[in-house]
C-alpha cells in the first residue's frame, strides 16, 4: 500500500505524519530530535478516535429551554442549521447585552499550529465582531505574571528566558530546584519543540559534577540522568525554606550587601522582618525547619553551599500554583538577591526548568509565527481563573492587581481549543455555575467533557486535517505543518468556521484579511522571516521553507545570561520597575493593602496546608502534577494514557505508611474526598514520596455522579480560591483530602463514551 509522508508538529514535538489509504498510520520523530516524546504515537488514535465530533449537534435540553447542561441528548443537525444557530444567539446577545454579555476568553493549549490557533482566533472573531468578556493570565504561571512587573520589571523568565544551559554546564556548581526537574514535563512546549534537550543537558551536568539539590515533596521530581540530593518538603512551604536560607545568610554575614545596595531597593524592610523586627519572629533556620520539615542544620547548609559557590536557584510554576503563590517566587528572588550571583554565568535565579521543553534553550530572541489578534474593543476581562467565580456571582465586586472591578454578567460562552472541565479547581462548583448562562457554544474535535456540557457543538478539524506552521519562541525551528488526511467527518477548521460566522455577521473581510488557510500560512512565515531578519537572521522564501518542512533560527554567538547587562551597568540597564531596580520591598504592592500579598515576601500560611486546623480533618495534602502520558486532558482516551490507568482510574501516588494506615494495597481503588467533592483513583505506593502527601496528574476526562468523579480528575478536590488579591491566579496546588479504600460496587467510569447522538431534522 503506497504510504505518503507530510511534515507536522504538535505541543509535544515535530514529525512526519504517516499515511496509508487515507489514514493517519504513524508519527516519525523528527529526525534531529534528540529524545523525541512517546506521546507522538498517540495522536493516530486520536485522529480517527471514535469518540470525534463527526457532525454540529444541538443539546435537546437547550432546544426545549433546560439550562441543566450534563448528560443530556445531542441533536445531529446541518452545518447550516448550526451556524444560523450560532450566528442568531451571538446576534441576540450582542444586540440585548453588548460585548459583556459574551464571555469568550477560551482558555486553552489547542495545536501548536499557529494560523488554526484555536485560542488566537476566537479572540480575533469576537473582538472584530464588537469584543467580549476576555479572560487575562494564565493558569501556567498566573501569579507570577502579575507579581514579577513589581519585582523585576518583566515575566520573560518565567516564560523561558533564562540563563542558557551552555552558561549552566560551564559555570554552575550547585542547582538547587526548587520543585525539581521532572523531565517528563519537558516533552511539551506551547507552540511545538523540534528538540528535546533536557535529558542530554542534564547528562552533561552530571559528567561535569554539577551538584543538584532536588527540594520536592517527591523523589520522582529527580530526573534520571542526574544524581540528586533529595530534600523532602511540606507542600507550600518553599517560602519558609527560602526565608531561613536568607536569615541565615543574613546573620551569618553571607549577604552580598554591595549588589542588594546597587542593584535591589527595600532590602532593609525585607530583613527587618526575616530578624523578626517587624513580628517578633526571627525567620531563622529552626522556625522554617519546624515548618518544611527539613532540618535546620540542612537549611543553614544549603545557604552557605549557594553562597560559596556558583549557585543558581531555579523554581517549578507549581510552587506558585498554589494559595500564596507570589510568596515562594519574590523570596527565590530575594534570596537569589542576597547571594549576589544575578546576572553572572550560571548564576542567580530562574524560573522552571523542567516545566516546559526549551526553558535554556540557546536561542535568539526572534519572534515566531503569530496571527495577529486585535484589541478587544470592550475592554472587559477578568483573570483566567476567577471563571466560576464570574458565573456564580456577576455584579460583585472583586479587587484585582490594585484595582477593584465588577464581574459581568455573561449571556453565552463560546468556547474553542481548551477544556475547562478538565483545567479548572473545583469541578463541582464549576458545574453548577456553568447552568447559570443561557447559551454555550463548543468547537471542539471530540466530545470531551467540555463538548458534552455544550449547547452547540462544532466539530473542528484537527492539525492533520490543515495546512498550517507552528513553532515556539523556545525553540530552534519553525515548521510547516501539512495536511495528512481528509477533514474527519464534517468537521471544518476553527479558521473557515470564525471567517463563515465573521461573513455572516457582514465583517468576513476583516477577519479573514482577505487570506484562505494557505495564504494565512505564508502570512504568519513572511512575518516571523522579516521579524528574523530585522534582527540579522536568514531564514529561507516561503516556498523552500515549505517544500522543506522546516527552517532553523541559528544558535546564539555566545550565550544569554539573564539581567547580564543590568548587572554590569544598572544605570544605564535598568529594570522596568519603578525604581529600576530589583524591588525586594514594593511600594506600589504594599500600598494595596492586601494582607495576602504585603510588600516584601513573606511566609503566608495556606487554608490548606499539612500544618493547618484543617489538617486534622483532612490529613494528606494532594498535589496535581502534570500528566507524563498526555498533554493536559489531551490524548486520555489514547492507548498510553490508558496504560498508565490503576485498575481502571487515574492513579494516586501515596506513602506505603500512610497507606497501611488505611489498609490500602498496591492496585486498590480508592475514594480520595474532601469537602468540595471525591473522585476514585487507583493506588500506586510510592517509598520516594512523603508522607502525608499524595500525588495525582491532571488531565483525566471526568465522569461525575453526583459530586463524585468515577474516573479520576483530581479538580473534583481542588479550591478555587485566587492566589491572593493581587495576582488572583489558580491555587490548584493547595487542597486537603483524606482517602480510603472505595468499598462499592466496582465501577467502570464512561468517560470515553459517546453521548446519545440523534440525527433530527431540528
Ligand atoms: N489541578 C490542577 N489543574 C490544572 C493544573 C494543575 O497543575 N493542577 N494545571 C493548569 C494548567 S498549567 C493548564 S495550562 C491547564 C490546561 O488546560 P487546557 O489547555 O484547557 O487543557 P487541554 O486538555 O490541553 O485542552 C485543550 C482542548 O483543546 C482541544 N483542541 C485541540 N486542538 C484543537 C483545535 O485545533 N481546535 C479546537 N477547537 N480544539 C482543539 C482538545 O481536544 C482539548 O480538549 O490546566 C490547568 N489545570
Ligand atoms: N507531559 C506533560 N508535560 C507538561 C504538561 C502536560 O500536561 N504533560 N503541561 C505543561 C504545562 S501547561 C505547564 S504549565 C507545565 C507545568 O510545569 P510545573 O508547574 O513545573 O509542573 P507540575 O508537574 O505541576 O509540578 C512540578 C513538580 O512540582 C512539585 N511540587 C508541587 N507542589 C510543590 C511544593 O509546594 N513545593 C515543592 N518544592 N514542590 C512542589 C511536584 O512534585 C511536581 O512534580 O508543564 C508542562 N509540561
Ligand atoms: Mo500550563
Amino acid at each position: 500500500m503506497a504510504r505518503t509522508r507530510h511534515p507536522s508538529l504538535a505541543h509535544w514535538g515535530a514529525f512526519t505524519a504517516i499515511t496509508e489509504a487515507g489514514r493517519l498510520v504513524g508519527c516519525e520523530p523528527f529526525e534531529p530530535d534528540p529524545a523525541p516524546s512517546p506521546m507522538l504515537d498517540s495522536i493516530p488514535e486520536i485522529v480517527h478516535s471514535p469518540l470525534r465530533v463527526r457532525r454540529p449537534a444541538v443539546r435537546r435540553g437547550w432546544l426545549e429551554g433546560r439550562r441543566d447542561r450534563e448528560g443530556d441528548d445531542y441533536i445531529e443537525i446541518s452545518w447550516d442549521r448550526a451556524l444560523d444557530l450560532v450566528s442568531g444567539e451571538l446576534t441576540r446577545v450582542r444586540a440585548k447585552h453588548g460585548a459583556a454579555g459574551i464571555f469568550g476568553g477560551s482558555y486553552g493549549w489547542s495545536s501548536a499550529g499557529r494560523v488554526h490557533h484555536a485560542r488566537s482566533l476566537i479572540r480575533r472573531f469576537l473582538f472584530l465582531g464588537g469584543g467580549c468578556v476576555d479572560q487575562i493570565g494564565n493558569y501556567s504561571w498566573g501569579a507570577a505574571q502579575f507579581l514579577l512587573p513589581y519585582v523585576i520589571g518583566t515575566t520573560s523568565p518565567v516564560s523561558g528566558d533564562v540563563t542558557d544551559w551552555d552558561s549552566v554546564l560551564e559555570h554552575t556548581r550547585v542547582l538547587i530546584a526548587f520543585g525539581g526537574i521532572p523531565v517528563k514535563n519537558s516533552q511539551v512546549t506551547s507552540g511545538g519543540a523540534g528538540l528535546h534537550n533536557l535529558p542530554g543537558w542534564l547528562g552533561e551536568a552530571q559528567r561535569r559534577g554539577i551538584k543538584l539539590v532536588v527540594v520536592s515533596p517527591t523523589r520522582a521530581d529527580i530526573p534520571a540522568e542526574m544524581a540528586a540530593e533529595w530534600l523532602p518538603i511540606r507542600p507550600n512551604t518553599d517560602t519558609a525554606l527560602m526565608l531561613g536560607m536568607a536569615h541565615t545568610l543574613l546573620t551569618q554575614d553571607l549577604h552580598d550587601a554591595a549588589f542588594l545596595a546597587s542593584h535591589c531597593t527595600g532590602f532593609e524592610r525585607w530583613a527587618a522582618y526575616l530578624r523578626g523586627d517587624t513580628d517578633g519572629q526571627p525567620k531563622d533556620a529552626a522556625w522554617a525547619a519546624a515548618i518544611t520539615g527539613i532540618p535546620a542544620a540542612r537549611i543553614a547548609a544549603l545557604a552557605r553551599e549557594a553562597a560559596e559557590q556558583r549557585s543558581l536557584l531555579t523554581a517549578a510554576w507549581a510552587l506558585q500554583r498554589a494559595q500564596h503563590g507570589e510568596q515562594p517566587y519574590w523570596a527565590l528572588i530575594g534570596l537569589a538577591a542576597m547571594l549576589g550571583q544575578i546576572g553572572l554565568p550560571g548564576g542567580g535565579f530562574a524560573f522552571g526548568h523542567a516545566s516546559l521543553n526549551g526553558v535554556g534553550q540557546p536561542r535568539r530572541q526572534v519572534p515566531g509565527p503569530e496571527i495577529p489578534v486585535p484589541k478587544n474593543p470592550s475592554g472587559l476581562a477578568i483573570p483566567v481563573a476567577r471563571i466560576a467565580d464570574m458565573l456564580l456571582a456577576p455584579g460583585t465586586e472583586y479587587e484585582f492587581n490594585g484595582g477593584r472591578h465588577v464581574y459581568p454578567d455573561v449571556k453565552l460562552i463560546f468556547w474553542a481549543g481548551g477544556n475547562p472541565f478538565h483545567h479548572h479547581q473545583d469541578q463541582n462548583r464549576l458545574r453548577q455555575a456553568w447552568n447559570n448562562p443561557e447559551t454555550v457554544i463548543v468547537h471542539e474535535s471530540l466530545w470531551t467533557p467540555l463538548a458534552r456540557r455544550a449547547d452547540i457543538v462544532l466539530p473542528a478539524t484537527t492539525a492533520l486535517e490543515r495546512e498550517d506552521v507552528g513553532g515556539s519562541s523556545r525553540d530552534p525551528y519553525v515548521f510547516a505543518m501539512h495536511r495528512a488526511v481528509e477533514p474527519q467527518g464534517e468537521a471544518r477548521n476553527d479558521f473557515d468556521i470564525f471567517a463563515e460566522l465573521a461573513r455572516r455577521a457582514g465583517f468576513g473581510e476583516a477577519f479573514t484579511a482577505g487570506r484562505d488557510v494557505p495564504g494565512w500560512c505564508r502570512h504568519v512565515y513572511d512575518g516571523m522571516r522579516a521579524g528574523c531578519q530585522a534582527r540579522g537572521v536568514e531564514l529561507p522564501d516561503f516556498d523552500t521553507f515549505w517544500a522543506r518542512g522546516h527552517a532553523e533560527v541559528p544558535p546564539p554567538e555566545t550565550p544569554y545570561v539573564l539581567f547580564e547587562r543590568f548587572r554590569q551597568d544598572p544605570a544605564a540597564n535598568p529594570l522596568y520597575t519603578k525604581s529600576g531596580r530589583i524591588e525586594l520591598y514594593s511600594e506600589a504592592v504594599a500600598g494595596y493593602g492586601y494582607d495576602d500579598c504585603p510588600g516584601y515576601p513573606a511566609w503566608l500560611p495556606p487554608t490548606e496546608w499539612l500544618g493547618a486546623p484543617a489538617a486534622e480533618q483532612w490529613p494528606l495534602h494532594l498535589l496535581t502534577n502534570q500528566p507524563r502520558t498526555r498533554l493536559h486532558s489531551q490524548l486520555d482516551p489514547a492507548s498510553l494514557s490508558r496504560a498508565g490507568k490503576v485498575s481502571g482510574h487515574e492513579p494516586i501516588a501515596i506513602n506505603p505508611l500512610d497507606a497501611a494506615e488505611r489498609g490500602i494495597s498496591e492496585g486498590d481503588v480508592l475514594r480520595v474526598f474532601n469537602d468540595r467533592g471525591a473522585c476514585l483513583a487507583g493506588a500506586v505506593l510510592d517509598d520516594g514520596l512523603s508522607r502525608g502527601v499524595v500525588i495525582m496528574a491532571t488531565g483525566a476526562w471526568s465522569d461525575p455522579d453526583g459530586p463524585m468523579d468515577r474516573h479520576g480528575n483530581p479538580n473534583a478536590l481542588t479550591a478555587d480560591i485566587g492566589t491572593s488579591r493581587l495576582t488572583q491566579g489558580p491555587s490548584a496546588q493547595t487542597a486537603l483530602v483524606q482517602v480510603e479504600k472505595y468499598l462499592g460496587e466496582p465501577v467502570q467510569h464512561r468517560a470515553w463514551e459517546l453521548p446519545v447522538l440523534l440525527s433530527g431534522a431540528a
